[in-house]
């Protein structure tokens, strides 16, 4: 099937996975404007995905609902899990990106160190500490948690690392705004490329 978008050469890609535990379904257009249109019932992680969305140019469509009567981790690891999976997806062959992003994203306070390879291999080195337990219904825990099970499935290697701590909802929203320029520099092309892939193997695992 044929999403919109694709006919205009965009990578656009869906992904929905249900279990006992949740639903889930992405939408990601990596050549967006930054629509965000998020409910995962999760106050915060809403407000984190819209950064995302916002900050990275994508298009991004997240519907969520899981087993919050236990608590919100399985739809939070679900979440970033889908997400993971339409964003490799949507990636294609990777001709002529960029492959490598990194920002370095003040937030009043706060520092966040990102930087991203898109390599073909997840592999996740996150430094990102809060001194407080929860950010509205979100606990503070999942959000290295998110980021790294988002590297896994999106094959690609992401560090992010807390370089001036402070204000949690600032460290939070600093590391998915890095991650939003980080992933926008990796996937944008380069016009001097053209095509090519980029990787002296010639050869990307995807
Ligand atoms: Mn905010």
């Amino acid at each position: 099937m044929t999403l919109p978008g694709e006919r205009l050469g965009r990578r656009v890609a869906e992904r929905q996975r249900e279990t006992a535990e949740t639903v889930v379904a992405v939408r990601i257009d990596l050549d967006g404007s930054g629509r965000a249109e998020i409910t995962t019932g999760i106050g915060f992680l809403d407000h984190l995905l819209t950064h995302l969305a916002r900050h990275g140019g994508f298009d991004l469509r997240v519907h969520a609902r899981g087993d919050r009567q236990i608590d919100e981790h399985h739809t939070t690891e679900d979440v970033a899990i889908v997400l993971g999976q339409a964003f490799l997806a949507a990636l294609g062959d990777r001709a002529g990106i960029r492959r490598m992003g990194h920002s370095l994203m003040p937030m009043d306070d706060v520092l966040v160190l990102v930087a991203i390879d898109l390599s073909g291999r997840g592999k996740a080195v996150i430094d990102l500490p809060f001194a407080r337990e929860r950010l509205g219904e979100l606990s503070t825990e999942l959000i290295p948690h998110f980021l790294e099970t988002f590297a896994l499935e999106g094959r690609l290697n992401l560090h992010c690392r807390l370089l001036v701590p402070g204000n949690a909802h600032h460290q939070a929203e600093a590391a998915f705004k890095g991650l939003a320029r980080a992933l926008s520099d990796a996937v944008s092309f380069d016009p001097r490329r053209s095509g090519q892939l980029p990787s002296t193997k010639e050869y990307l695992e995807a």
